[in-house]
């Protein structure tokens, strides 16, 4: 599924981030940015080594913001790493923090000049965000973007599994409803 928003098109697909050929994909990490489990543990054995001898030098990352690196192995010339927050002990901020996620990530995008990115659907795994909760946080986030700002023309949202397609699918089709795109 695809809708506008401002100049840009956000894409709604299911797969495997790692593979994507945007300029820049997203990487759900954690604070240390040093790797882990699921789609950071995908990314890094996709990209290799070089990417963990970069993310060193980076001194970490808080919940809610973003750093770049390059993509190394991997079609994306640049992985973008940021850092949700884990549901439960985020309490009421997690709604702020996963929204500042993607915010700043898509503010990272601007600053180096992309034209397209790709986002897995954050803290949703390991860090145990509903996803029907998660979802539209991180549509509306990213359409608000897009509708402010001028530069990216993709936004595309790798959902890993039927389940959270869905819940993307269902949420985009309500902001479409709502006219809020
Ligand atoms: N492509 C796209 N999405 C994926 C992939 C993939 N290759 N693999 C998993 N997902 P998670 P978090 C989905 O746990 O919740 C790590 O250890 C997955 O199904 O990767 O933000 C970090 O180092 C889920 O929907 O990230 C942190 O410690 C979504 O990606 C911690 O996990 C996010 O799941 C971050 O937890």
């Amino acid at each position: 599924m695809e809708a506008r928003a401002g100049q840009a098109v956000i894409e709604l697909l299911q797969g495997d981030i790692t593979e994507q050929d945007t300029e820049a994909i997203v990487n759900a990490a954690n604070r240390t940015l040093l790797g882990g489990g699921g789609v950071d543990g995908a990314i890094h054995r996709a990209a290799g080594p070089q990417l963990l001898s970069e993310c060193r030098t980076l001194g970490g990352c808080e919940t809610g913001d973003a750093k770049i690196t390059r993509g190394y192995k991997m079609k994306a010339r640049h992985v973008i790493h940021t850092v949700g927050p884990v549901y439960h002990s985020a309490g009421q901020k997690a709604p702020e923090l996963l929204a500042r996620c993607y915010r700043r990530s898509l503010e990272v995008a601007s600053e180096n000049n992309l034209k397209s990115i790709a986002f897995p659907s954050i803290s949703t795994g390991a860090y145990g965000y509903p996803l029907r909760e998660a979802a539209p946080i991180a549509l509306k986030t990213v359409a608000d973007y897009l509708n402010s700002h001028e530069g990216i023309q993709t936004v595309r949202f790798i959902l890993f599994g039927k389940e959270a397609y869905e819940a993307y699918e269902e949420a985009l089709k309500d902001l479409l409803q709502e006219k809020a795109l």
